[in-house]
């Protein structure tokens, strides 16, 4: 049986023949980087930033204009577009795959008009018309668990069963994506790691990850890069986290994931080759 995910452009395997583990790097254009907040500046540097990553062997360019770290506040409508649209025109038709991480509808529908390749939603495309927004497009769709919201998920995470209970929401949402017409051959899952989880929910996800692609029959995004369940296991501080989570996205590419979202992409384009080289499975 071949399985692949398809949108624009883009056709990648995840079952079956020709099956080849993708890297999404992250290009963050929050400006809080910025000492003299100006635009043209952050513009510069997100393009380079772009174009280090391609040199490097990236498949995907996720790029985010609001800062989902636990307790950030969220961005205004106009300030996600001003700083999230400039880099989408300068970047498409660049090679990589241009994904934009987005849970407002009309950022969705800005960004698709611009030939954006992929919607990467934290928010499982629960907003009010996000679904509306993207379905008449053909770009690839990431649907990702957040148990509450980024400001207080963190405060109490609490499951019933935390594979169970994000399989089923996970289920609940691709239904609702397929229900509104959209090809299931778009869509993509990601249990959403750090998203209203402890370390030991974390671990849990990362575990089953052949099980919730099984369960659900789509391919599986993982992002873990240097986030605090990498850190919970070196005992190491989010700057040294490299190492760490280049050993996390094995971890989920050995059970099948499709996609890593990452912020060292050179190293984890090393660790793949290496690792697909010297691995007998068939994937
Ligand atoms: C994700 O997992 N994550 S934004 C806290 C950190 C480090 C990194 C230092 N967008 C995901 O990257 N989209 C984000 O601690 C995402 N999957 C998908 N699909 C958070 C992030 C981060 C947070």
């Amino acid at each position: 049986m071949q399985s692949t995910l398809q949108f624009g452009r883009f056709n990648f395997p995840w079952r079956g023949q020709g099956v080849r583990a993708r890297v999404m790097g992250i290009l963050n254009v929050t400006p809080d980087s910025f000492s003299d907040g100006g635009h043209y500046q952050s513009l510069e540097f997100a393009l380079s930033h772009a174009e280090q990553m391609i040199q490097e062997g990236v498949d995907i360019i996720d790029i985010g204009g609001e800062s989902s770290r636990p307790g950030a506040p969220p961005v205004s409508l106009e300030d996600e577009l001003r700083r999230v649209m400039p880099v989408l025109y300068a970047m498409r038709d660049m090679g990589p795959a241009i994904s934009v991480d987005t849970y407002k509808p009309q950022v969705m529908r800005e960004a698709i008009i611009a030939g954006a390749d992929m919607i990467n939603d934290i928010n499982g495309f629960r907003a009010p018309g996000a679904i509306e927004a993207v379905k008449d497009s053909d770009c690839a769709l990431c649907i990702m668990h957040m148990q509450s919201d980024p400001q207080h998920m963190q405060l109490a995470p609490l499951y019933t069963n935390v594979v169970e209970d994000i399989i089923n929401f996970l289920r609940e949402r691709a239904e609702a994506l397929m229900a509104a017409g959209i090809d299931p051959r778009r869509l993509c899952i990601d249990p959403g790691f750090g998203f209203g989880k402890t370390v030991e929910h974390n671990y849990a996800l990362l575990k089953a990850t052949a099980r919730l692609m099984n369960a659900l029959n789509l391919p599986l995004l993982a992002g873990l890069s240097r986030k605090s369940m990498v850190g919970a296991i070196t005992g190491k501080p989010v700057e040294q986290r490299m190492a760490g989570s280049v050993g996390g996205a094995l971890a989920a590419v050995a059970q099948g994931a499709l996609i890593v979202r990452v912020h060292d992409v050179s190293e984890t384009v090393d660790a793949l080759k290496v690792f697909q080289a010297g691995s007998p499975l068939q994937r």
